[in-house]
């Protein structure tokens, strides 16, 4: 660890322009954590990092602290070359979307993540699947070195850690407490950050309660399968996750699954599980993602690819 985070420090030191960026289409880990580094970095170096994005950012992210910082990727010259490049919970290379361009052109790439992942970019790799969010990967290093934070990085540490643990829900070691801890004793106001990510807009959350009303219960209840149709897509902001987590209260239910019907003929499927790991469902349909919560995007039809669901939970 220690060797590394030397390592870190020199690239840091050394580099004239760095860039960080998350997965295309941030979540609270991704943006929080990209957000997060870019201010260690300013406080600790004396340097700005850009924080350069592709896809969207969901509605309920608006009021993290820094977000009008980050830059699409379209704003950025087709031909920008960094120094380094910084990449934060990006998942895998497929993940990086148009900012691969730009992390293929730069000198050195540093990574920190919790996916797992066997094709790594980086020439320096802090990864940690054990941690619940990346943004404990970039605070145990926070913490080994002693760098200065602020009460910015501080919210931006607890939400990565709020957003990915689903409020806590999904939380499987103490860690992710002890962690919690010493930001709260940092200063971050739990309730306040969470009431913060209350940001939806109406129609995404009529639609989310839609696809819940919807949803179609199979395996004697154990499995229920959630829809959300190309016209209703569009007014979905995020991943549906209110959907997961409302029908995951249902009595009985392990298994939840969402179908995106994104645009004719592709799917995308988010798998969540009490208990019993899914990922190898994801994975058959050519995605990832953790044990207990885990996606694909499926090129196929929306009712190919509810078959393979169904098909692929049986004897589960
Ligand atoms: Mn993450």
């Amino acid at each position: 660890m220690m060797e590394k985070i030397k390592v870190f420090i020199e690239k840091v030191r050394e580099a004239k322009s760095i860039a960080i960026s998350g997965h295309k289409n941030l979540d609270g880990d991704a943006l929080c954590s990209a957000l997060a580094l870019m201010k260690i970095i300013e406080l600790n170096f004396d340097k700005k990092a850009t924080v350069i994005y592709d896809g969207n950012v969901p509605r309920d992210l608006d009021y993290v602290p820094l977000r009008s910082e980050i830059v699409f990727h379209k704003n950025i010259p087709e031909n920008a070359k960094y120094d380094l490049y910084i990449l934060v919970d990006y998942g895998t290379r497929k993940h990086l979307g148009e900012v691969e361009k730009y992390v293929n052109a730069a000198d050195f790439v540093i990574e920190f993540d919790h996916h797992f992942n066997d094709d790594l970019v980086g020439n320096l790799c802090f990864d940690d699947e054990e941690k619940a969010a990346t943004a404990q990967v970039i605070y145990d290093m926070v913490k080994v070195v002693n760098f200065n934070i602020n009460q910015e990085i501080v919210d931006l540490l607890m939400l990565a850690i709020i957003t990915d643990t689903g409020k806590f829900k999904f939380v499987r070691s103490s860690d992710v407490f002890k962690d919690a801890a010493k930001l709260v004793t940092a200063g971050a106001d739990v309730g306040h950050l969470m009431n913060l990510l209350n940001n939806k807009d109406k129609k995404t959350v009529l639609v989310e309660s839609k696809a819940v009303s919807l949803a179609e219960f199979f395996m004697k209840g154990r499995l229920v399968i959630a829809t959300i149709h190309n016209e209703d897509y569009k007014k979905l902001d995020g991943r549906g996750d209110t959907v997961l987590s409302l029908l995951g209260q249902v009595h009985g239910v392990q298994y939840i699954v969402l179908l995106k019907e994104q645009k004719e003929n592709r799917i995308g499927v988010s798998i969540r599980s009490r208990q019993t790991p899914i990922n190898q469902i994801a994975e058959s349909l050519g995605g990832g993602g953790h044990l207990c919560a885990a996606g694909a995007v499926v090129e196929d039809s929306l009712e190919n690819v509810r078959a393979k669901i169904i098909n692929a939970f049986k004897g589960m």
